[in-house]
């Protein structure tokens, strides 16, 4: 079985060139619309199914990466070192260990993001995208953002969907090294689009989305269903993009990340990021909805939940739904 080492070497072999002493790069977060839920590799993060999300247009992160004299890498996030006790330091610095042109050579890296870290917005995602940008920069490999988001899916498998804006489609491949593993952007830019942060609760969540797959994989009876379902769904969203049907695409997107909620309930133990104000959102946006007002909504591995809309409706949106951040997926920083 491959390693992440033999596939890094894979790509990078005699890429390295004179390393810059710093750069600063931004990558946007992504939401999935239809979801990836399971690995069939975890070593290289190898989704079981394909997946489908939108950017953040701004919202993301901002990352510069620089030389350090010291023994250790230097991690600021949010303006805030961090010890190298933090467990997203050991996660970074190992996979830093990765791509290190000399042993001994130690970075500072300054990330900065632009929306809530670790409450279900997908913070490593562009977390993980934008260090990999950050390391191409650093080392001029000038690679092309497809292989860019193999190196990012071994950080963080969502990071891999992380190096556009607008829609990315990440393919879950068939090779056990997961060189065909790999997202691209759709050509369509349905700019009319928005998607809505609800921030309900900014408490860290208790399951990492790592642990919480592995054992809706081992253990929930439902996840045999998960693969037909995301089929379905992901035929019924391209086809939904191509024809400009929002309803088509905001009630499959509602309906995916229901399922995949149930295949993790359904998990011994049962994983659930719901709180009460979730449900309420939900029924909200129900409720909006009977009423004629056209949104959708999704949710992660948190207690936050997501909307769909259109632009010409953000206006009602926002006053229904206090304190929504409305983001623009094909606004770039
Ligand atoms: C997604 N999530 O498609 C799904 C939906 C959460 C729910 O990708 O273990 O942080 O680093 O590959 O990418 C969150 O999981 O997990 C995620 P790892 P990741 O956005």
């Amino acid at each position: 079985m491959a390693d992440k080492q033999t596939v890094i070497s894979k790509i990078l072999s005699g890429k390295y060139q004179p390393a810059k002493a710093v750069v600063d790069v931004f990558a946007p977060a992504n939401i999935a619309l239809c979801k990836y839920w399971g690995k069939r590799n975890l070593e290289l993060n190898l989704p079981v199914t394909d997946s489908l999300s939108l950017s953040l247009g701004t919202l993301g992160s901002h990352c510069k990466l620089s030389d350090t004299d010291k023994a250790t890498d230097r991690i600021v996030l949010n303006g805030n070192e961090l010890s190298a006790e933090h467990p997203f330091v050991k996660r970074l610095v190992t996979f830093l260990d990765l791509f290190r042109e000399h042993p001994s050579e130690r970075f500072c890296i300054e990330t900065t993001n632009t929306i809530p870290t670790a409450a279900g917005f997908a913070s490593s995602a562009s977390g993980f995208a934008a260090v990999v940008k950050a390391l191409d920069r650093r080392y001029g490999w000038q690679l092309p953002a497809a292989q860019l988001s193999i190196l990012a899916r071994m950080g963080s498998g969502s990071a891999s969907r992380s190096l556009w804006q607008g829609f990315v489609r990440w393919h879950a491949g068939q090779s056990d090294d997961g060189m065909d593993s790999v997202s691209e952007p759709l050509e369509s830019q349905w700019e009319e689009i928005c998607i809505g942060l609800l921030v309900l609760n900014r408490n860290q969540k208790k399951i990492g989305s790592t642990e919480a797959m592995k054992r809706t994989v081992e253990t929930s009876a439902l996840y045999r269903a998960w693969p037909q379902q995301v089929e379905r769904d992901m035929t019924c969203m391209l086809s939904a993009i191509e024809q400009r049907d929002f309803e088509m695409l905001g009630k499959t997107a509602e309906t995916n990340a229901l399922a995949m909620h149930a295949t993790m309930m359904a998990a011994c133990p049962p994983v659930l990021y719901w709180q009460p104000e979730s449900l309420i959102a939900m029924q909200t946006v129900w409720q909006a909805r009977n009423e004629g007002l056209p949104v959708y909504f999704t949710m992660d591995a948190g207690p936050n939940i997501k909307l769909v809309f259109q632009k010409a409706d953000q206006d009602a949106i926002e006053k229904r739904f206090e304190g929504l951040v409305t983001a623009n997926p094909w606004e770039d920083d």
